[in-house]
């Protein structure tokens, strides 16, 4: 009998957490994996990674290349050698490359498993060295952040370390739910400690969620997109009340006058006072009154902006507003205070860690002016947001767009599952010349594909994740040979370079491009890096953002045009873009209940993230199954006025899609609003009803000016079936 053996590695999956897998193997197969028992701070991980083996050995998992067989979409297809795929996608490649040109081709790359080599860009490296590619613009998890912390503190690293949350008098969990989404490992725990020590907690959510349920004092239900206008009031209470901090704003901030005037009204003529914001929001005055004061008068306090609020029309602007609020109470830079930036510290952000993906992708069709200063994150004449690409595909150059697009490539992503107008998408795929899916499972979007390449999981290869709100590195030791014929996207990128004559893709192998990145990082010993599997910064003390600005503000600036905190931006001001005001504004955006729509769709729809899924991923899985229903939570209110009770199966529609799931009827959301969480998979039948529940079929194509994506905007009606 072989003897079992125990391998240490991280959870890479899309969640954020980095946590510890003790992997048992034998005979080269997972018989099972805990988690960390070592000493606290332990980093523990959840159902998704523990079930992880479930995933690998999943009876559905791609194992050999596919090509389509039936027609698209269908998800009829025929094993074939790798040979023969890579060959066929060269071939499209060169073709459509010289044909239609490189900007005609487009890699769309997501997600998939947060880490540094065996992430997109090895088939991006491959795309560039043909000749280039569109890539499209956003991000579809806090795009509306990062837009606006760097116009407010130019800079998106906004956040404080988690532990710092123990230093915390109060703090405000705004949209915030991390018992559910993890967001860092111990988020959670983190909280629950805080609260033992006496903070009071407050959250500000459309549910009543987990963490609420577990940390808060009070729940301030709110309706969703309108945060930015309950911010604003809560500036104008403190404003009225003279209970900023004043020194800390004539210090460190530029434009507080001019928001004052904004804020009062004294120049539109609407004082954005808590009569006009209950109106918006649903809150009612005396209680943003009551938050207002408590938040001033409590420091130091964390406002906690969760990005979901963010995920909304105009959401940028709320994320404006909730940092201005943290800067005029001076709980900018200092120990239990926080910035109120975005607040999923990923691959970017908490600890500013120095470790960057090794992978270089040139990319020659990108190579066009820079967008003037101020512009949404890295918008450039030669891509597309995201949520243009059905657009991009469908009308081309005849739509205004720099090309006609004719193949795509999609790596580490479910793309027609987790972006908006899932109907919309799968029109537009089945418009494209050419597809290629490179996947682990038979998704949604791999159901389009012409060629699907196999790849491995991160328990199948070697890698470094990264803590999220902690300063840590997690290796990720490779368990197992690769299932199958799975290949990681290294060696698909090399074999695609190969048949595409590609001389200069390199022969940099796995262990050197780690080894190239642990030693541009703050990670000592490699060896001991691997062997130990968390390298953890040798701190004194929490690590706060902008601690350094704040203390030696003569010397240390913010990157901002005017070196301070701007509450009035003067790159925004410079874009002249009534939609990017310099100051902070709520705009009602679209599909509110006060469009004519809502006549006929009269709820608004949130799609939050699922507990048992990371996203669309681990949806396969019977053991995490179990746990948790795909259902929509409907208020007892809107339930009785439709004639709808507890576990019924209902339908979700508007004129974008329509899903058959079953309700849960509950006091846990506010009246008037849904939650359809995203994630589960696309299955529509005949008719085009979707019995999968995915909530991307009643998301819109739209997005804000600053880029964020609308996930949370939306109208919706809810019927019996
Ligand atoms: N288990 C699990 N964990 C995950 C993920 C997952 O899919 N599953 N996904 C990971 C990823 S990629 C990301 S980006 C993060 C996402 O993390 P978040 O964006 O924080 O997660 P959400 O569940 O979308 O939303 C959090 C809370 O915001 C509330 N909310 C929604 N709209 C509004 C609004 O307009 N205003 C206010 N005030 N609140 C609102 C929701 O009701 C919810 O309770 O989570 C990560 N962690
Ligand atoms: N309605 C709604 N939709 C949303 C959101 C929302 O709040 N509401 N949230 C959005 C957010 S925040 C995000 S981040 C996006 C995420 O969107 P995606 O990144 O598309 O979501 P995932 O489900 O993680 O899809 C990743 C896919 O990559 C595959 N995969 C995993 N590892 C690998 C790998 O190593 N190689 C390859 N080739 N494939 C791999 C997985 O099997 C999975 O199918 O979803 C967005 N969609
Ligand atoms: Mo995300």
């Amino acid at each position: 009998m072989a003897e079992e053996k125990v391998i240490g590695t991280t959870c890479a999956s899309h969640c954020g957490g980095t946590c510890v897998l003790q992997v048992h193997v034998k005979d080269g197969v997972i018989t099972r994996i805990d988690t960390d028992s070592g000493p606290e701070p332990q980093l523990r991980a959840c159902l998704r990674g523990r079930a992880y083996r479930q995933r690998v050995y999943a009876p559905d998992r791609l194992l050999y290349p596919l090509k389509r067989v039936g027609e698209r979409g269908e998800a009829k297809f025929e094993r074939i050698s790798w040979d023969e795929a890579l060959e066929t996608v060269a071939g499209e490649v060169t073709r459509v490359r010289d044909i239609y040109g490189p900007a005609s081709m487009l890699v769309i790359n997501m997600g998939g498993d947060l880490s540094y080599v065996h992430n997109g860009r090895a088939i991006q490296r491959v795309m560039g060295l043909a000749g280039g590619f569109t890539m499209p613009w956003g991000l579809t998890s806090f795009g509306g952040g990062m837009y606006a912390s760097r116009a407010t503190y130019g800079s998106f690293a906004t956040a404080n370390n988690r532990d710092d949350l123990l230093n915390s008098k109060f703090i405000i969990l705004w949209g915030w739910d991390p018992a559910t989404t993890i967001c860092g490992t111990n988020t959670a725990w983190y909280l629950v400690q805080a609260k033992e020590k006496g903070a009071r907690v407050i959250s500000i959510d459309p549910k009543f969620t987990d963490t609420a349920s577990a940390c808060a004092h009070q729940w301030i239900p709110i309706r969703p997109g309108t945060d930015a206008a309950m911010a604003l009031a809560m500036a104008y209470v403190i404003i009225t009340e003279n209970l900023q901090d004043q020194k800390f704003l004539d210090t460190y901030a530029s434009g507080f006058d001019q928001f004052k005037d904004s804020v009062l009204g004294t120049n539109d003529g609407t004082p954005k006072n808590p009569q006009w914001a209950e109106a918006i929001t649903g809150v009612p005055a005396d209680t943003i009154v009551a938050l207002a004061r408590e938040y001033a008068n409590n420091k130091p306090a964390a406002l906690m902006a969760g990005i979901a609020p963010g995920r909304t029309a105009y959401g940028e602007q709320y994320h404006r507003a909730a940092s201005i609020l943290a800067a005029m109470t001076g709980n900018v830079g200092i120990h239990g205070g926080d910035a109120a930036g975005r607040a999923w510290e990923s691959i970017i952000g908490g600890y500013p860690l120095k470790m960057r993906s090794p992978i270089k992708v040139p990319n020659p069709v990108d190579d066009v002016p820079e967008p003037p200063r101020g512009s949404p994150t890295s918008y450039k004449a030669s891509r597309v947001h995201y949520n243009e690409i059905p657009d991009f595909i469908l009308k081309g150059k005849a739509g205004g767009f720099h090309a006609d697009c004719k193949l795509a490539l999609v790596v580490n992503c479910n793309y027609l599952n987790q972006f908006p107008n899932t109907n919309k998408i799968a029109k537009a795929l089945k418009a494209l010349d050419f597809l290629v899916v490179m996947e682990q499972f038979m998704t949604p979007t791999a159901k389009f594909a012409d060629i699907i390449l196999p790849t491995t999981t991160f328990l199948e290869r070697n890698d470094i994740d990264q803590g999220v709100g902690g300063a840590y590195y997690g290796f990720v030791n490779k368990c197992i040979e690769p299932c199958g014929e799975t290949r990681s996207h290294l060696d698909i990128g090399r074999g695609l370079a190969e048949k595409l004559g590609i001389t200069s893709y390199g022969d940099q192998n796995e262990e050197e491009y780690l080894r190239e990145a642990v030693s541009r990082s703050e990670v000592p010993d490699f060896e001991q890096f691997r062997k130990e599997v968390i390298y953890r910064l040798p701190l004194d003390e929490p690590y706060v953002a902008f601690q350094q600005q704040i203390e030696d503000p003569d010397n240390i600036a913010f990157k901002t045009p005017s070196g301070k905190i701007e509450i009035y931006s003067q790159h925004w001001a410079e874009l002249a873009q009534p939609d990017i005001p310099p100051l902070p504004q709520y705009f009602e955006g679209w599909e509110t209940p006060n469009d004519p729509l809502a006549q006929n769709y009269p709820l608004m729809l949130i799609t939050t993230h699922f507990r048992r899924r990371a996203l669309s991923q681990f949806e396969n899985l019977p053991w995490i199954r179990e746990t948790q229903r795909q259902v929509v939570m409907l208020n007892s209110v809107d339930a009785q006025a439709r004639g709808i009770a507890e576990g019924d199966m209902v339908r979700v529609f508007n004129d974008r899609g329509v899903m058959e799931l079953p309700v849960r009827v509950t006091e846990r959301i506010v009246p008037g609003v849904v939650d359809v969480p995203h994630g589960a998979w696309y299955d529509p039948d005949k008719e085009g009803v979707d019995r999968g529940g995915c909530a991307n079929v009643l998301t819109k194509d739209a997005y804000s000016p600053g880029g964020s994506f609308p996930y949370n905007t939306g109208l919706v009606q809810v019927e019996k079936v």
